[in-house]
């Protein structure tokens, strides 16, 4: 791939955008390789990702602003098709996504930081939706995840106003969930990855979709949403070694993921 790379340590998948020399703007050959990168990922192997940017001054630094000045209204709507449909990927994806974010993570860059689950950053990140600045829309999802995020109050204000903020603000709106030096980022995320990784997965991945699934609805069908995907945990490998580790005061040997 010539703007993704991908690796593993352990049960951690590390997916990398790299794309420095712009910095890690997504056009649509970043967007396609993103897409069959989270394709490849080995779901029964792999039970924790980290998505990030290549170098020391950005993580995403928005939609390709070249590519995109040209486009006709079909080609815009494709085009936001395609970053769409990845971005879905990532928040439906069956395992959890980390966002490492390292950097700037402006318009497209600060939406796909929100497809994913959880999102810590260092202590040189900038977020924000300048669109309105360009004259277009948030287009990734960002109307819609910010609200659910940060409330509707500050994402509008920081819609409207396309005003960056820095990371100290990020973590204050609750935008992410802690932040580190540049250094300590990757360790930090690779530490959070390790944490999720090592518990069991079928009910890490049933946690995600009933999160999920269950903001979408009205809280009477989301608990039925919930007693499901409990009920779906029963009479797996992973649930009677967790109960029986337990009841027997010894620690757990492994979860298979089955
Ligand atoms: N696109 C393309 N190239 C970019 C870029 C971007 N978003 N951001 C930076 N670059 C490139 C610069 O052009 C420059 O390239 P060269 O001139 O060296 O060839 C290189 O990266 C380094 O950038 P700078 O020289 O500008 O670096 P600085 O440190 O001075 O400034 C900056 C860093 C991040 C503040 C600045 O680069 C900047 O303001 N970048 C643009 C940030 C931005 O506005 N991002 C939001 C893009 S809009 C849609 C779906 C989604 C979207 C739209 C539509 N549809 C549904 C159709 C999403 C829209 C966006 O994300």
């Amino acid at each position: 791939m010539e703007f993704v790379t991908y690796e593993v340590e352990g049960q951690v998948g590390i997916i990398t955008i790299n794309r420095p020399k712009a910095l890690n703007a997504l056009n649509s050959t970043v967007l396609e390789e993103l897409d069959k990168t989270f394709d490849d990922v080995d779901i029964n192997e792999i039970r924790a990702l980290i998505l990030t940017g290549a170098g020391e001054k950005s993580f995403v630094a928005g939609a390709d602003i070249g590519e995109m000045s040209t486009l006709t209204k079909a080609e815009g709507e494709a085009f936001g098709k395609k970053g769409n449909d990845v971005f879905r990927k990532i928040e439906t994806f069956p395992i959890p996504v980390i966002a490492a974010i390292n950097g700037f993570a402006l318009g497209g860059g600060c939406e796909i930081s929100m497809s994913c689950d959880i999102r810590i950053c260092s202590d040189n990140a900038v977020f924000g939706q300048p669109e309105v600045g360009l004259g277009i829309t948030p287009g990734f999802g960002g109307t819609q995840r910010l609200a659910r995020i940060v409330g509707v109050g500050m994402a509008k204000q920081m819609i409207y106003s396309g005003r960056n903020i820095k990371a100290d603000e990020a973590y204050r709106i609750g935008l992410v969930n802690a932040v580190y030096t540049l250094e300590e980022l990757m360790p930090a995320a690779k530490k959070l990855a390790a944490g999720i990784a090592k518990n069991a997965p079928i009910a890490v991945r049933n946690c995600k979709k009933a999160i999920n699934d269950g903001l979408q609805t009205d809280m009477d069908e989301a608990i039925v949403i919930e007693e499901k995907l409990f009920g779906d945990c029963f009479e797996s490998y992973d649930q009677k070694e967790g109960m029986a580790a337990f009841l027997e005061k010894r620690k757990v040997e492994a979860f298979l993921n089955k």
